[in-house]
């Protein structure tokens, strides 16, 4: 067994990986990128399925701490496809050396603290070990796939396809019978894409999900050369935003509005297109009737599209607050339940029974199937780490500190592991924001702090336990002050049986969260025990 010894490892490829990648090497420290996939990517690696597109803004979903990274890379659509953003993933890693520092194809499956030397040891399924000073962990907060637990399942004798995991090379499902479980983001972006190809396609719906139409367009010339003009304003409202992207809410109190006054801009942000439409107007995730005009709009629009009543009935999400659940970003999803080729089987009216060698049997009909794509989510915010037996110093194990749901400081130290740090997950904006612009804060906020303890000759750093309590109530303060709390979403980790239910990510917003960091680096990061 080899061993390398490195100042930081860093586990991920994605773009919170990478980015910490680089700029470990360009403090000068060793560090090795450890990634399950054979490339580079993260999220953007796995999930090509067919229509996987990002629902920002490609202008902002992209790294914005290089001034000719930005202005050289030139985005072909206002959302850009999986192939596109994997292009440009494939891009930086080039440009910037990356790729020298990984070991790909080698998936961690435990990290041990050993206190004499304050490093890390870290093994791998390909049996190499690495001890590093620092851990990354930039695991991803939807990377650890949900397998639905279906009876039968094992005995399907067509084809099974995860949408993310989709195979390199698309399979060609023309002339088959296709089914989709799961109608969330992702079952919504490639329903219709397999709707047009296959010669039949069955939806299973268990729960209704919004939809926005994305009003995609190709970015032409004349507009980008506008976008790279107005780039450096873009990017200071997005650092200084809830969400890390330039948009707002409209600044009318939709309350005192009159209903055409209150339409128009309904209109306006549905224009907008996809989730820009959950902000609306500002207090649309906190007041529930604020919540029902943008909700009574959607409805509207699914129904004004959906030309069987009873099917577009099935198609409304009657369970949650629009919003408090992702809002998926689709380019013609509600049109494709018009096709004749299409059925939607509305599972709670209809439950599966099993999964038979020829398809799915429900409670009132057989589906016969040669294709069943698995379209059903993550164990989000905490399976990528849970799934890594991690033991700290004092014989702490993260399945059990996690058990009762994520506890962090700041979303990145956890109490029980020095020297370890999470990435754009739990705790953190992460997922409620731009992906891109969370992972360059909270790796520039760790370099500050490595930075710091090597100062002060500190060679361990812990988050405090009271410090990453105080910080779990705040989350659990500002979400229950919201309506995301009514919503049995992944995000309150209601998608899996068994986990503890708790609002995941931090809700205070991007700029807030950013602030709050800097303000513990500016205290001498009391929130941790720092030592040697
Ligand atoms: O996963 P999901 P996703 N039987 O959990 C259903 C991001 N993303 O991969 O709600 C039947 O949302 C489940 O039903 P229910 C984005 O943040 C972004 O689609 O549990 N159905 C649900 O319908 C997104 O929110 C982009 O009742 C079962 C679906 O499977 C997140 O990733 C694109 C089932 C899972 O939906 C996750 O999206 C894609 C069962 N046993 C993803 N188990 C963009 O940027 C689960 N389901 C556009």
């Amino acid at each position: 067994m080899s061993t390398n010894d490195v100042d930081v490892l860093v586990v991920g490829a994605g773009f919170a990986g990478l980015y910490s990648v680089h700029r470990a090497h360009n403090e000068g420290w060793s560090v090795v990128g450890i990634d399950a996939a054979p490339e580079v990517g993260g999220t953007w690696y796995w999930n090509r399925y067919p229509g996987a597109r990002c629902d920002v803004e490609s202008m902002d979903y992209s790294y914005s701490f290089d001034e000719e990274l930005q202005s050289e890379w030139r985005w072909s659509e206002r959302y850009a496809t999986q192939p596109e953003i994997l292009s440009y993933i494939q891009h930086v890693a080039d440009r910037f050396d990356l790729r020298r520092h990984y070991q790909f194809e080698t998936r961690v499956t435990q990290a041990r603290f050993d206190e004499t030397a304050s490093r890390w040891v870290v093994r791998t399924d390909t049996g190499k070990e690495y001890r590093a000073r620092f851990l990354f962990l930039a695991t991803g907060s939807l990377s650890a796939p949900k397998i639905p637990d279906i009876a039968g399942f094992e005995d399907f004798e067509g084809e099974v396809y995860m949408t993310s995991s989709w195979p390199a090379t698309d399979p060609d499902v023309s002339g088959k019978r296709v089914g989709v479980i799961g109608t969330g983001s992702s079952g919504i972006q490639c329903i219709p894409i397999l709707a047009e190809q296959a010669e039949q396609l069955t939806v299973f719906q268990r729960s209704a999900n919004f939809s926005v139409p994305a009003f995609n367009r190709p970015v032409d010339d004349d507009e980008w050369e506008q976008a790279l003009a107005d780039y450096p304003e873009r990017r200071r409202l997005s650092w200084a935003g809830g969400a890390g992207s330039p948009h707002v809410s409209h600044p009318g109190d939709p309350l005192a509005m009159n209903d055409e006054e209150r339409r128009q801009v309904l209109e306006e942000w549905w224009q907008r297109g996809g989730v820009l439409f959950g902000k609306t107007f500002a207090n649309q995730l906190v007041d529930r009737k604020i919540n029902d005009f943008a909700r009574d709009y959607a409805v509207e629009r699914i129904r004004a599209i959906v030309q069987d009543p009873t099917v577009a009935d099935d198609l409304v999400p009657t369970d949650h607050p629009i919003g408090t659940k992702r809002i998926c970003t689709d380019s013609g999803y509600f049109e494709t339940f018009n096709r004749d080729n299409v059925e939607l089987v509305n599972l709670r009216r209809d439950p599966i029974e099993m999964i038979t060698p020829w398809g799915i049997q429900t409670a009132q009909g057989a589906h016969k199937l040669d294709v069943l794509v698995l379209a059903t989510g993550f164990d989000a915010m905490t399976g990528a780490l849970t799934r890594i037996d991690i033991e700290g110093p004092r014989g702490d194990r993260i399945a059990d500190t996690w058990g009762n749901g994520p506890l962090t400081y700041l979303g990145m130290g956890i109490p029980g592991f020095p020297n370890m740090f999470s990435l754009s997950g739990a705790g953190s904006p992460s997922v409620l924001a731009n992906m891109v612009l969370t992972g360059e804060q909270q790796v520039n906020w760790l370099v500050d702090l490595i930075h710091y303890c090597d100062e002060h000759g500190h060679t361990e750093v812990e988050a405090r336990l009271d410090a990453a309590k105080a910080w779990g109530d705040h989350l659990d303060e500002v979400a229950s002050a919201t309506l995301f709390v009514d919503a049995n979403s992944w995000y309150m980790g209601a998608n899996i049986e068994g986990k503890t239910r708790g609002f995941m990510p931090y809700l205070g917003g991007f700029a807030t969260y950013g602030a709050l960091c800097d303000e513990a680096r500016d205290q001498g990061y009391a929130g941790f025990v720092l030592g040697s």
